[in-house]
Protein backbone atom coordinates (compact mmCIF):
# COMPACT_ATOMS: atom_id res chain seq x y z
CA UNK A 1 0.00 0.00 0.00
CA UNK A 2 2.14 3.03 -1.28
CA UNK A 3 5.09 1.49 -0.19
CA UNK A 4 3.74 2.16 3.54
CA UNK A 5 3.66 -0.87 5.99
CA UNK A 6 0.95 -0.43 8.71
CA UNK A 7 1.62 -3.15 10.20
CA UNK A 8 5.30 -2.50 11.10
CA UNK A 9 4.29 1.09 12.20
CA UNK A 10 1.63 -0.69 14.64
CA UNK A 11 4.28 -3.01 15.62
CA UNK A 12 6.01 -0.21 16.63
CA UNK A 13 4.08 1.81 18.80
CA UNK A 14 2.17 -1.13 20.61
CA UNK A 15 5.86 -1.65 21.54
CA UNK A 16 6.27 1.97 22.62
CA UNK A 17 2.98 1.77 24.40
CA UNK A 18 4.24 -1.62 26.23
CA UNK A 19 7.83 0.02 27.03
CA UNK A 20 6.52 2.99 28.68
CA UNK A 21 6.93 2.97 32.32
CA UNK A 22 4.78 5.57 33.86
CA UNK A 23 2.06 8.13 33.24
CA UNK A 24 4.49 10.24 32.01
CA UNK A 25 5.92 7.63 29.57
CA UNK A 26 2.94 6.87 28.12
CA UNK A 27 1.51 10.48 27.71
CA UNK A 28 4.30 10.64 25.55
CA UNK A 29 3.70 7.70 23.52
CA UNK A 30 0.17 9.28 23.21
CA UNK A 31 1.34 12.58 21.87
CA UNK A 32 3.64 10.78 19.31
CA UNK A 33 1.39 8.62 17.77
CA UNK A 34 -2.12 10.83 18.32
CA UNK A 35 -1.11 14.18 18.72
CA UNK A 36 -1.41 16.45 15.90
CA UNK A 37 1.63 16.21 14.68
CA UNK A 38 1.63 12.44 15.48
CA UNK A 39 2.13 9.67 13.48
CA UNK A 40 -1.31 8.55 12.31
CA UNK A 41 -2.67 12.36 11.80
CA UNK A 42 0.40 11.81 9.43
CA UNK A 43 -0.70 8.63 7.71
CA UNK A 44 -4.65 10.30 7.01
CA UNK A 45 -2.67 13.67 6.01
CA UNK A 46 -0.90 11.51 3.20
CA UNK A 47 -5.07 10.46 2.22
CA UNK A 48 -5.67 14.24 0.20
CA UNK A 49 -2.38 13.26 -2.59
CA UNK A 50 -3.92 9.36 -2.71
CA UNK A 51 -6.01 7.95 -6.04
CA UNK A 52 -9.44 7.31 -5.04
CA UNK A 53 -9.58 3.83 -5.05
CA UNK A 54 -6.31 4.13 -2.74
CA UNK A 55 -7.79 6.36 -0.29
CA UNK A 56 -10.40 3.89 0.62
CA UNK A 57 -9.05 0.87 1.76
CA UNK A 58 -5.80 2.46 2.92
CA UNK A 59 -8.26 4.96 5.45
CA UNK A 60 -10.42 2.77 6.52
CA UNK A 61 -6.95 0.52 7.30
CA UNK A 62 -5.51 3.45 9.26
CA UNK A 63 -9.20 4.21 11.26
CA UNK A 64 -8.81 0.48 12.39
CA UNK A 65 -5.00 1.06 13.14
CA UNK A 66 -5.85 4.52 15.19
CA UNK A 67 -8.86 2.70 16.95
CA UNK A 68 -6.14 -0.33 17.98
CA UNK A 69 -3.36 2.04 19.58
CA UNK A 70 -5.72 4.09 21.15
CA UNK A 71 -7.47 0.68 23.00
CA UNK A 72 -3.87 -0.12 23.72
CA UNK A 73 -3.05 3.23 25.67
CA UNK A 74 -6.13 2.80 27.24
CA UNK A 75 -5.37 -0.02 28.59
CA UNK A 76 -1.66 0.39 29.49
CA UNK A 77 -2.58 4.14 31.13
CA UNK A 78 -5.35 2.03 33.27
CA UNK A 79 -2.97 -0.88 34.16
CA UNK A 80 0.02 1.95 34.79
CA UNK A 81 -2.98 3.33 37.24
CA UNK A 82 -3.50 1.34 38.97
CA UNK A 83 0.34 -0.13 39.90
CA UNK A 84 0.31 3.68 41.23
CA UNK A 85 -2.33 3.61 43.51
CA UNK A 86 -1.31 0.17 44.45
CA UNK A 87 2.21 1.84 44.99
CA UNK A 88 0.56 4.98 46.53
CA UNK A 89 -1.83 3.02 49.09
CA UNK A 90 1.15 0.95 50.61
CA UNK A 91 3.60 4.01 51.10
CA UNK A 92 0.28 6.25 52.55
CA UNK A 93 -0.88 3.02 54.73
CA UNK A 94 -2.10 4.75 57.91
CA UNK A 95 -1.65 2.51 61.41
CA UNK A 96 -4.45 3.80 63.30
CA UNK A 97 -3.65 1.67 66.69
CA UNK A 98 -0.55 4.10 66.77
CA UNK A 99 -0.79 6.56 69.49
CA UNK A 100 -1.78 9.82 68.98
CA UNK A 101 1.02 12.10 68.27
CA UNK A 102 0.72 15.35 70.54
CA UNK A 103 0.06 18.57 69.00
CA UNK A 104 -1.61 22.24 70.29
CA UNK A 105 -4.60 20.85 71.53
CA UNK A 106 -3.10 18.16 73.60
CA UNK A 107 -1.46 20.32 75.24
CA UNK A 108 -3.60 23.13 75.92
CA UNK A 109 -5.09 23.16 79.21
CA UNK A 110 -8.86 24.40 80.67
CA UNK A 111 -8.29 27.02 83.83
CA UNK A 112 -10.22 25.20 86.74
CA UNK A 113 -11.98 28.40 86.78
CA UNK A 114 -13.33 28.38 83.59
CA UNK A 115 -13.68 24.28 84.39
CA UNK A 116 -16.21 24.47 87.58
CA UNK A 117 -18.16 27.01 85.80
CA UNK A 118 -18.57 25.21 82.67
CA UNK A 119 -19.57 22.21 85.57
CA UNK A 120 -22.12 24.93 87.04
CA UNK A 121 -23.25 26.16 84.19
CA UNK A 122 -24.26 22.47 83.07
CA UNK A 123 -26.00 21.66 86.56
CA UNK A 124 -28.42 25.09 86.62
CA UNK A 125 -29.07 24.94 82.96
CA UNK A 126 -30.26 21.32 83.42
CA UNK A 127 -32.85 23.31 86.29
CA UNK A 128 -33.76 25.63 83.87
CA UNK A 129 -31.31 28.64 83.74
CA UNK A 130 -30.29 30.86 81.47
CA UNK A 131 -26.68 32.61 81.79
CA UNK A 132 -26.38 36.12 82.13
CA UNK A 133 -23.29 38.26 81.98
CA UNK A 134 -22.54 42.27 82.23
CA UNK A 135 -19.71 45.01 82.03
CA UNK A 136 -16.73 44.63 84.67
CA UNK A 137 -17.34 48.45 84.56
CA UNK A 138 -20.41 49.71 86.29
CA UNK A 139 -21.96 52.71 87.90
CA UNK A 140 -22.71 53.31 91.56
CA UNK A 141 -26.35 53.24 90.98
CA UNK A 142 -25.85 49.61 89.63
CA UNK A 143 -23.81 48.41 92.05
CA UNK A 144 -24.32 49.75 95.23
CA UNK A 145 -27.95 51.52 95.43
CA UNK A 146 -29.88 49.72 93.61
CA UNK A 147 -29.12 47.05 96.08
CA UNK A 148 -30.00 48.61 99.30
CA UNK A 149 -26.42 48.91 100.04
CA UNK A 150 -26.67 52.87 101.27
CA UNK A 151 -24.08 55.43 101.04
CA UNK A 152 -22.39 55.06 104.16
CA UNK A 153 -21.43 51.32 103.83
CA UNK A 154 -18.10 50.04 104.55
CA UNK A 155 -18.08 48.67 100.93
CA UNK A 156 -18.65 51.47 99.09
CA UNK A 157 -15.40 53.15 101.04
CA UNK A 158 -12.87 53.89 98.58
CA UNK A 159 -10.63 51.42 100.94
CA UNK A 160 -12.63 48.57 99.54
CA UNK A 161 -13.82 49.51 96.16
CA UNK A 162 -11.97 50.81 92.95
CA UNK A 163 -13.28 53.89 91.81
CA UNK A 164 -11.71 55.22 88.57
CA UNK A 165 -10.86 58.52 88.14
CA UNK A 166 -12.16 60.62 85.63
CA UNK A 167 -12.27 64.61 85.34
CA UNK A 168 -15.14 64.84 83.15
CA UNK A 169 -17.40 63.13 85.17
CA UNK A 170 -16.44 64.91 87.94
CA UNK A 171 -16.89 68.05 86.00
CA UNK A 172 -19.97 67.04 85.38
CA UNK A 173 -21.12 66.59 88.89
CA UNK A 174 -21.46 62.86 88.48
CA UNK A 175 -20.75 60.01 91.32
CA UNK A 176 -17.50 58.17 89.46
CA UNK A 177 -17.70 54.40 88.04
CA UNK A 178 -16.21 51.78 89.68
CA UNK A 179 -14.82 48.19 89.28
CA UNK A 180 -18.04 45.91 89.84
CA UNK A 181 -17.41 43.94 93.59
CA UNK A 182 -20.25 41.44 92.99
CA UNK A 183 -21.81 40.53 89.84
CA UNK A 184 -25.31 41.53 91.72
CA UNK A 185 -25.44 44.75 88.91
CA UNK A 186 -25.97 42.22 86.40
CA UNK A 187 -28.74 40.73 87.67
CA UNK A 188 -30.40 44.14 88.49
CA UNK A 189 -29.83 45.19 84.80
CA UNK A 190 -31.84 41.70 84.29
CA UNK A 191 -34.61 42.87 86.11
CA UNK A 192 -34.89 46.54 84.82
CA UNK A 193 -34.98 45.12 81.25
CA UNK A 194 -36.88 41.71 81.26
CA UNK A 195 -40.52 40.72 82.81
CA UNK A 196 -40.53 37.65 85.17
CA UNK A 197 -40.12 34.39 85.54
CA UNK A 198 -36.60 35.27 85.42
CA UNK A 199 -34.15 32.18 86.41
CA UNK A 200 -30.45 33.10 86.00
CA UNK A 201 -27.20 32.66 86.90
CA UNK A 202 -24.66 35.14 86.37
CA UNK A 203 -20.73 34.29 86.72
CA UNK A 204 -17.99 36.91 85.81
CA UNK A 205 -14.66 38.96 87.33
CA UNK A 206 -15.28 40.87 90.27
CA UNK A 207 -13.18 43.49 91.86
CA UNK A 208 -11.80 44.50 96.04
CA UNK A 209 -9.17 46.37 97.18
CA UNK A 210 -7.65 43.07 99.46
CA UNK A 211 -4.73 41.31 99.01
CA UNK A 212 -3.62 38.70 100.94
CA UNK A 213 -2.70 34.68 101.43
CA UNK A 214 -6.75 34.04 101.22
CA UNK A 215 -7.97 37.24 99.07
CA UNK A 216 -6.69 38.25 95.25
CA UNK A 217 -7.89 42.14 94.44
CA UNK A 218 -9.81 40.38 91.46
CA UNK A 219 -11.53 37.00 91.73
CA UNK A 220 -14.52 34.97 90.05
CA UNK A 221 -17.81 35.20 91.46
CA UNK A 222 -21.36 33.24 90.53
CA UNK A 223 -24.76 34.52 91.75
CA UNK A 224 -28.13 33.33 90.98
CA UNK A 225 -31.44 35.09 90.87
CA UNK A 226 -34.37 33.37 90.48
CA UNK A 227 -37.76 35.78 90.10
CA UNK A 228 -41.81 35.03 89.93
CA UNK A 229 -44.99 35.53 91.77
CA UNK A 230 -45.19 32.48 94.08
CA UNK A 231 -41.21 31.31 95.04
CA UNK A 232 -40.03 30.62 97.97
CA UNK A 233 -36.90 30.17 100.33
CA UNK A 234 -37.91 25.91 100.24
CA UNK A 235 -37.29 26.64 96.23
CA UNK A 236 -34.06 27.60 96.71
CA UNK A 237 -33.34 25.27 99.42
CA UNK A 238 -34.26 22.41 96.56
CA UNK A 239 -32.28 24.20 94.12
CA UNK A 240 -29.08 24.46 96.31
CA UNK A 241 -28.59 21.14 97.42
CA UNK A 242 -29.33 19.52 94.24
CA UNK A 243 -26.52 21.65 92.66
CA UNK A 244 -24.07 20.69 95.74
CA UNK A 245 -25.10 16.67 95.36
CA UNK A 246 -24.59 17.50 91.60
CA UNK A 247 -21.38 19.23 91.77
CA UNK A 248 -19.38 17.21 94.65
CA UNK A 249 -20.99 13.96 92.08
CA UNK A 250 -22.72 12.97 96.15
CA UNK A 251 -25.86 11.09 96.46
CA UNK A 252 -26.69 12.74 99.29
CA UNK A 253 -25.28 16.03 101.31
CA UNK A 254 -25.61 17.21 104.38
CA UNK A 255 -26.33 21.51 104.18
CA UNK A 256 -26.34 23.92 106.86
CA UNK A 257 -28.53 27.14 106.48
CA UNK A 258 -27.37 29.67 109.04
CA UNK A 259 -29.25 32.91 109.80
CA UNK A 260 -26.81 35.84 108.07
CA UNK A 261 -27.31 39.20 106.81
CA UNK A 262 -26.60 40.98 103.68
CA UNK A 263 -28.14 44.27 102.62
CA UNK A 264 -30.17 43.03 99.53
CA UNK A 265 -32.02 39.97 100.92
CA UNK A 266 -34.18 38.98 103.93
CA UNK A 267 -34.09 36.50 105.15
CA UNK A 268 -30.71 35.88 104.44
CA UNK A 269 -28.15 32.50 105.07
CA UNK A 270 -24.89 31.28 104.73
CA UNK A 271 -24.64 27.97 103.42
CA UNK A 272 -22.33 25.02 105.05
CA UNK A 273 -21.76 21.76 102.99
CA UNK A 274 -20.58 18.74 105.31
CA UNK A 275 -17.06 18.00 104.36
CA UNK A 276 -17.88 14.17 103.58
CA UNK A 277 -18.81 15.77 100.11
CA UNK A 278 -15.02 15.84 99.67
CA UNK A 279 -13.50 13.27 101.74
CA UNK A 280 -12.99 14.92 104.99
CA UNK A 281 -15.69 13.79 107.66
CA UNK A 282 -16.54 15.71 110.53
CA UNK A 283 -16.00 19.06 108.74
CA UNK A 284 -18.05 22.08 107.62
CA UNK A 285 -17.31 24.18 104.33
CA UNK A 286 -19.04 27.65 104.25
CA UNK A 287 -19.75 27.64 100.26
CA UNK A 288 -22.72 30.52 99.42
CA UNK A 289 -24.43 32.91 100.74
CA UNK A 290 -28.57 33.38 100.02
CA UNK A 291 -31.46 35.05 100.61
CA UNK A 292 -34.92 35.75 99.75
CA UNK A 293 -34.61 39.23 97.35
CA UNK A 294 -35.19 42.61 99.44
CA UNK A 295 -38.39 43.81 98.43
CA UNK A 296 -36.72 47.27 98.67
CA UNK A 297 -34.74 45.63 95.40
CA UNK A 298 -37.48 44.30 93.94
CA UNK A 299 -38.98 48.03 93.47
CA UNK A 300 -35.88 49.98 93.01
CA UNK A 301 -35.55 47.71 89.87
CA UNK A 302 -38.60 48.40 88.84
CA UNK A 303 -40.77 45.29 89.72
CA UNK A 304 -43.91 45.40 91.84
CA UNK A 305 -43.31 44.00 95.34
CA UNK A 306 -46.54 43.04 96.15
CA UNK A 307 -47.06 40.90 92.79
CA UNK A 308 -43.02 39.86 92.78
CA UNK A 309 -40.66 37.77 95.05
CA UNK A 310 -37.87 35.74 94.42
CA UNK A 311 -34.55 34.33 95.76
CA UNK A 312 -30.70 34.63 95.25
CA UNK A 313 -27.64 33.12 95.92
CA UNK A 314 -23.95 34.03 95.78
CA UNK A 315 -20.58 32.00 95.21
CA UNK A 316 -16.87 32.32 95.26
CA UNK A 317 -15.67 30.39 92.29
CA UNK A 318 -12.22 30.61 92.83
CA UNK A 319 -12.84 28.78 96.24
CA UNK A 320 -15.14 26.45 95.51
CA UNK A 321 -12.51 25.24 92.35
CA UNK A 322 -10.36 24.81 95.20
CA UNK A 323 -12.26 22.76 97.06
CA UNK A 324 -12.97 20.79 94.59
CA UNK A 325 -10.14 19.75 93.21
CA UNK A 326 -7.75 20.24 96.03
CA UNK A 327 -5.68 23.19 94.41
CA UNK A 328 -4.01 24.70 98.21
CA UNK A 329 -2.84 28.30 97.31
CA UNK A 330 -5.28 30.82 95.84
CA UNK A 331 -2.69 33.31 94.18
CA UNK A 332 -1.21 30.81 92.36
CA UNK A 333 -4.35 30.90 90.68
CA UNK A 334 -3.70 33.86 88.27
CA UNK A 335 0.08 33.57 88.29
CA UNK A 336 -0.19 32.03 84.43
CA UNK A 337 2.51 29.26 85.59
CA UNK A 338 2.52 26.36 82.45
CA UNK A 339 3.76 23.80 84.90
CA UNK A 340 1.23 24.96 87.23
CA UNK A 341 -1.50 24.59 84.71
CA UNK A 342 -0.33 21.41 83.50
CA UNK A 343 -0.88 19.91 86.93
CA UNK A 344 -4.54 21.26 87.71
CA UNK A 345 -5.67 22.25 84.08
CA UNK A 346 -7.93 20.32 82.34
CA UNK A 347 -7.74 19.10 79.01
CA UNK A 348 -10.71 19.55 76.44
CA UNK A 349 -11.70 15.64 76.29
CA UNK A 350 -12.86 16.39 80.34
CA UNK A 351 -15.93 18.01 79.10
CA UNK A 352 -18.19 19.19 82.61
CA UNK A 353 -20.94 16.15 82.72
CA UNK A 354 -24.40 15.49 85.13
CA UNK A 355 -23.49 11.92 84.35
CA UNK A 356 -21.42 11.52 88.06
CA UNK A 357 -23.49 13.54 90.56
CA UNK A 358 -26.87 12.47 89.07
CA UNK A 359 -26.26 9.23 88.02
CA UNK A 360 -29.40 7.95 88.91
CA UNK A 361 -31.85 10.58 88.14
CA UNK A 362 -31.15 9.49 83.93
CA UNK A 363 -28.63 12.06 83.64
C1 LIG B 1 -21.79 35.71 98.97
C2 LIG B 1 -23.20 36.15 99.04
C3 LIG B 1 -25.07 36.79 97.75
C4 LIG B 1 -26.84 37.75 96.49
C5 LIG B 1 -25.50 37.42 96.63
C6 LIG B 1 -28.34 39.15 95.15
C7 LIG B 1 -28.47 39.84 93.96
C8 LIG B 1 -29.58 40.60 93.76
C9 LIG B 1 -30.55 40.67 94.70
C10 LIG B 1 -30.38 39.96 95.84
CL1 LIG B 1 -29.76 41.48 92.32
N1 LIG B 1 -29.28 39.23 96.05
N2 LIG B 1 -27.21 38.40 95.33
C11 LIG B 1 -27.73 37.40 97.49
C12 LIG B 1 -27.26 36.76 98.62
C13 LIG B 1 -25.94 36.45 98.77
O1 LIG B 1 -23.72 36.49 97.81
O2 LIG B 1 -21.27 35.26 99.93
N3 LIG B 1 -21.19 35.82 97.83
C14 LIG B 1 -19.84 35.41 97.63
Amino acid sequence: MSGTDLSAIESELIAEITAAADLAGIEQVRISALGRKGRVPELMGRLGKMPADERKSFGAAVNQLRDRVTTALETRKGALEGEAMAQRLASERADVTLPVRSGPVAEGRIHPISQVFDEIAEIFADMGFAIAEGPDIETDDLNFTKLNIPPEHPARQMHDTFYLKSPERIARGEAPMLLRTHTSPVQVRTMLSQKPPIRIIVPGRVYRMDSDATHTPMFHQIEGLVIDETTHFGHMKWCLEEFCKAFFEVDEVKMRFRASHFPFTEPSAEVDVGAEAIGKPGKWLEILGCGMVHPKVIEMCGLDPEKYQGWAFGMGLDRIAMLKYGIPDLRDMFNADLRWLRHYGFTSLDVPTLAGGMGGMGG
